[in-house]
């Protein structure tokens, strides 16, 4: 069996002000061209498949337009889940249809849940997809009232998703988490407010694979079969060094597996620069494009007039400038440094000690947490 791993797509995202349907687009045609070469069996794709509940219409296109080739040039099934950035009914709309025609979208998590049998020569395989799902709805969809954390809920979905498959039968898990011991990215949207909501790498030992999505860099964690495919593209400047790709992996009648990473070339890659202003403005060595997606650090300490539009006469995509060796006369920076490094609750707790002068209480931080978790999760269930 072989079996073709990839997600966090996160079609329709901004980044710095700009759409990146199209960079998004030029690397798919490279999944495709890869699923032409490579000839899966089938292919996973867990979760973040757009960036936010609501995607724009070129994102749809362009996952209709992929998924439709795959399967009707290549005839390649796909089973694909909700990652958290993802609406679950959006996602699944048509899901029963187009189970028919080799796509299994799994959105919604319901007792319904089960694996998805796919077979070779040497019998079946049971891939269970575990969609993105709060522990409030694992509780109330699965009947497990012990589900009071990420770690608890993924158990139970893993036991109800188990309890079908023979022993001794060869199994896929899907799922979109943070298991313990995966190194983070800055574009990933934390699943809990001010927590990790981690689960145990342990919970995935049992499955002769385990698909993860949700961390962005490309990971094993722990062994060799429990794998984060990582994101389609470069998605922060924290991830400049990353090199991104999808995961073959080839799997015997036994059960063993072994695992390969293609890596996925962008059309334009994101870089940062550090440097004094003469030096980045003589532009790119040899072998790099000026066409790149740039942060710059400026390491000049005196005032510079309209830095900016003089390095994007170089490069003309430089998203992102920083100075931090900037002393007088300069831009006034703000109390906590970049904003951007922030996550929700350290900005709100930072502008309420601003404003009040003093700082948030353990409740009132307890309460920004609940109503912020309650508004994604009402973002991802509700028309926005
Ligand atoms: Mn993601």
């Amino acid at each position: 069996m072989r079996i073709l791993h990839t997600s966090d797509w996160h079609l329709g995202r901004i980044f710095h002000g700009i759409y990146l349907t199209g960079e998004q687009a030029h690397v798919l045609q490279q999944f495709i061209q890869l699923v032409a070469d490579s000839r899966p069996d089938v292919i996973l794709i867990a979760g973040d498949i757009y960036d936010r509940s609501v995607p724009p219409t070129e994102a749809i296109k362009l996952l209709d337009e992929t998924l439709s080739r795959i399967l009707m040039d290549y005839r390649v099934p796909i089973i694909l889940i909700a990652g958290n950035h993802d609406s679950p009914d959006r996602l699944g709309f048509g899901a029963r249809l187009m189970a028919m025609q080799g796509l299994h979208l799994i959105g919604q998590l319901t007792d319904r849940l089960e694996p998805v049998v796919i077979h070779d020569p040497y019998g079946p395989v049971y891939f269970c997809p575990a969609p993105y799902a709060e522990p409030p709805l694992v509780r109330e969809r699965l009947l497990v009232p012990d589900a009071v954390n990420h770690e608890q809920a993924m158990l139970s979905l893993i036991q109800h998703l188990s309890a079908p498959i023979p022993a001794g039968a060869r199994r896929v898990i899907l799922a979109h988490a943070f298991v313990a011991g995966g190194e983070e990215s800055e574009s990933e949207r934390p699943l809990t407010v001010g927590g990790s909501g981690t689960v145990s790498a342990s919970f995935f030992e049992p499955f002769n694979y385990a698909a993860l999505g949700h961390l962005h860099q490309p990971q094993k964690v722990g062994s060799e079969h429990v794998r984060y495919a990582g994101s389609l593209l470069k998605y922060s400047f924290s991830e400049a060094l990353h090199q991104k790709s999808v995961t073959l992996v080839e799997m015997g009648g036994a059960g063993k597996t072994a695992v390969e990473t293609i890596s996925l070339t962008p059309r334009r890659d994101v870089r940062r620069l550090e440097g004094h202003f003469t030096d980045i403005l003589a532009g790119p060595k040899n072998g790099e494009s000026r066409d790149d997606y740039i942060m710059v650090t400026l390491l000049d300490t005196g005032p510079i007039m309209d830095a900016i539009g003089k390095l994007r006469q170089v490069y003309p995509n430089v998203l992102h400038l920083e100075r931090p060796c900037l002393t007088a006369g300069g831009e006034l920076r703000g109390p906590g440094g970049d904003h951007r490094r922030l996550n929700e609750a350290e900005l709100f707790s930072s502008f309420y000690e601003q404003v009040t002068g003093t700082p948030l209480s353990g409740e009132q931080n307890k309460a920004f947490a609940e109503t912020l978790e309650k508004f994604y999760r009402q973002e991802r269930e509700v028309q926005s």
